[in-house]
């Protein structure tokens, strides 16, 4: 069996750029079509300029059974329509795999849903550790005017279902009123239990 070299990774704790990342990932609201309530809110943006929603910098740790990667997230403060800025959201492909997030700047909220679309949402500020228990699918949002900023690991064998959350969306989204976050029910989910 080859041992991995252990190593140091460092990152910036405000901006959560990772200087070993060994990659970028950049979504812009044309990679997240359909998944935001107001339709005509976001036709606009995607015509307007597309912005980016969110950067991930990822590890360098191999994808496999006994391996924990880790990555930064950063969402990007602003709105489509109502609706804050948010991440695609998924399942683990093995459902039975947990995840832990620790706030490192900026405000914002972890949802999550079970496969019956069972909602919760967790509050996030910077030192908040929030726990994703295995089976709960998991999404984060930027309700804040700064970047949100979080530092995540999870089992290397974990794996990402994107297409079950493309077809239901989550139970609840959360929207400006009067310049406060709201939970509210999203009119577009479609609950995998029908
Ligand atoms: C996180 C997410 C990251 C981006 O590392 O992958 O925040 O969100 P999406 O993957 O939903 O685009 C995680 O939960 N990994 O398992
Ligand atoms: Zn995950």
């Amino acid at each position: 069996m080859k041992l991995l070299e252990p190593f140091g990774a460092e990152f910036d704790l405000k901006s959560g750029v990772m200087q070993s990342a060994k990659h970028l990932i950049q979504r812009h609201l044309s990679d997240m079509r359909g998944m935001y309530a107001d339709v005509a809110a976001e036709n606009a943006l995607l015509e307007a300029n597309n912005p980016m929603i969110y950067e991930v910098y990822t590890s360098e740790v191999p994808e496999e059974a006994g391996q924990v990667l880790y990555c930064t997230t950063v969402i990007h403060p602003g709105r489509v329509g109502d609706e804050y800025f948010m991440t695609k959201g998924h399942f683990h492909s093995l459902r039975d795999r947990g995840e832990i997030y620790l706030g490192l700047s900026g405000e914002g909220y972890l949802l999550l849903q079970t496969e019956e679309g069972e909602p919760r949402a967790v509050a996030m500020h910077p030192g908040t550790a929030a726990y994703v228990p295995p089976y709960w699918a998991h999404r984060t949002v930027n309700v804040g005017k700064e970047p949100f900023v979080f530092f995540a690991a999870w089992p290397g064998d974990s794996g990402h279902d994107y297409g079950t959350i493309e077809k239901m969306g989550f139970p609840q989204i959360l929207v400006s009123r009067g310049d406060k976050p709201a939970l509210v029910k999203n009119p577009r989910f479609v609950s995998g239990a029908d």
